[in-house]
C-alpha cells in the first residue's frame, strides 16, 4: 500500500469493526517481493550494526548503512539516511515536495539525538530541504535544543544551507485539489501520515536516532507535531535503546510515546513488548478515537533486538542488518476482533 493512502484506508477498512482486540504478537512478514532472494528472515538477536526506519525507505536505510560501512558515526548515518528522503521531491511527506499546510506553506519538523543524549530540533522550518541537518547543527553548534520558524531558517542560512522553494508542482496540485472539498478544520480521516524516523546502532552498540517530516498534510498553519519533540517523536538512551514514532503526532505527544517505549525497555520489556504497550496506552484511553487515526512505533535495544507495532494495518518498518535491506509489515492492534 502506498504510504500516503494508508491512514485513509486504515480508517475506512476499520470502520464498524469491534473494539477490544488483544495485542497481537509481532510476526515479521516481509512485504518485499525480493525477500525470498535474501535468504532466511533476520531473527538474529544482537547482530550489529543495524539500521531501522519507519515505512518503506530502503534507499534511506541503504545510505545510512553505507555511511556506517565507510567509517561514519551513527549520527552521520542518521543524517545522511534521512537526507535521502528529504531530497526526494517525489515523496509527499518529508523535505522537498512535502505537502503544505492548509495555507500552502511547506513547513518542516525534524530532530536528531546522539549517543550522549544530546539533541537538536527544528520546528516550522520553511525553505530549507535538509531539516535534519539543520537540527544536527542546532545540537552541535548552539547551546540550545530547539529552534523555530524564522530563527531556525536564519540559522540555517548562516550555516550555509540554501534557500529553496519546497512546494513542488505535484504538491501544489494536490493541495489545490484538496481545497476543492476540504473544510478548514482538522479532519483526521483524510489527513495523511508519513514521516521518516530512523534509528542506528553501530557495531559497538552505540545508538543515535532522527526523525524528519513535513508533518500532517493540510495541517493548520503553525501546527507542530510530535516528530521534532524529543521524547515524543524520538528518544535515544544509549544505556537502553531508542524509539521513534509515526502517525498522528497529537496522540504521540499526549503519551510522550518514544520516551515511554524506551522507559518500558529500561524496565525489562523487549522492544516489541514496549512498542505494543505504548500503542495500547493510546488505544485504551477512555473515549479513545483510535479507529480514526494511526500511530506506530519502532524500537531497538542495546542488544540489537528490534520491535515495531501500529494501531492499524498498513504500517511497515525497513531494516538493514547483516547486509540485508528489507521492508517488514507490522502487526497491529486493530485486527477487528
Ligand atoms: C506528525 N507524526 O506531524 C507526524 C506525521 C507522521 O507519517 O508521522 N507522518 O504528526
Amino acid at each position: 500500500m502506498k504510504r500516503r493512502n494508508f491512514i485513509k484506508n486504515a480508517s475506512l477498512t476499520t470502520a464498524g469493526l469491534a473494539v477490544g482486540s488483544t495485542l497481537m504478537n509481532c510476526k515479521e512478514e516481509s512485504t518485499d517481493q525480493n525477500d525470498s532472494e535474501l535468504g532466511a528472515p533476520i531473527t538474529a538477536k544482537g547482530s550489529l550494526p543495524l539500521i531501522i526506519a519507519t515505512w518503506d525507505v530502503k534507499n534511506a536505510t541503504a545510505k545510512a548503512w553505507e555511511t556506517l560501512q565507510n567509517g561514519g558515526s551513527v549520527v552521520d548515518a542518521i543524517e545522511k539516511g534521512c537526507n535521502i528522503e528529504e531530497e526526494n521531491a517525489e515523496g509527499l511527506s518529508v523535505g522537498k515536495g512535502g505537502l503544505p499546510d492548509r495555507d500552502g506553506n511547506v513547513t518542516l519538523d525534524a530532530c536528531i539525538m546522539n549517543t550522549h543524549g544530546n539533541c537538536g530540533s527544528v520546528v516550522y522550518l520553511k525553505n530549507v530541504t535538509n531539516a535534519i541537518s539543520v537540527a544536527r547543527k542546532v545540537m552541535e553548534d548552539t547551546p540550545h535544543v530547539m529552534l523555530a520558524g524564522q530563527g531556525a531558517e536564519q540559522f540555517a542560512y548562516e550555516n550555509g544551507f540554501e534557500k529553496e522553494d519546497l512546494l513542488t508542482e505535484k504538491a501544489r496540485k494536490a493541495w489545490k485539489e484538496w481545497q476543492l472539498t476540504s473544510q478548514y478544520k482538522p479532519i483526521i480521516n483524510i489527513e495523511n501520515h508519513d514521516t521518516i524516523g530512523m534509528l542506528a546502532i553501530d557495531k559497538n552498540g552505540d545508538i543515535a536516532g532522527g526523525c524528519t517530516t513535513s508533518g500532517l498534510a493540510y495541517k493548520m498553519n503553525g501546527r507542530i507535531g510530535d516528530s521534532p519533540i524529543i521524547g515524543s517523536g524520538l528518544f535515544v538512551d544509549n544505556e537502553i535503546g531508542a524509539a521513534v514514532a509515526t502517525g498522528l503526532g497529537e496522540e504521540v505527544v499526549k503519551t510522550v510515546g518514544s520516551f515511554l517505549v524506551v522507559e518500558l525497555m529500561r524496565q525489562g520489556k523487549s522492544p516489541q513488548e514496549a512498542c505494543e504497550e505504548a500503542v495500547s496506552r493510546i488505544v485504551n484511553k477512555p473515549n479513545s478515537d483510535y479507529k480514526n487515526f494511526q500511530v506506530a512505533y519502532i524500537a531497538v535495544n542495546k542488544q540489537g533486538e528490534t520491535g515495531y507495532y501500529a494501531i492499524h494495518k498498513g504500517f511497515s518498518m525497513t531494516k538493514f542488518q547483516e547486509d540485508k535491506n528489507i521492508n517488514l509489515s507490522s502487526e497491529y492492534f486493530n485486527t477487528g476482533g
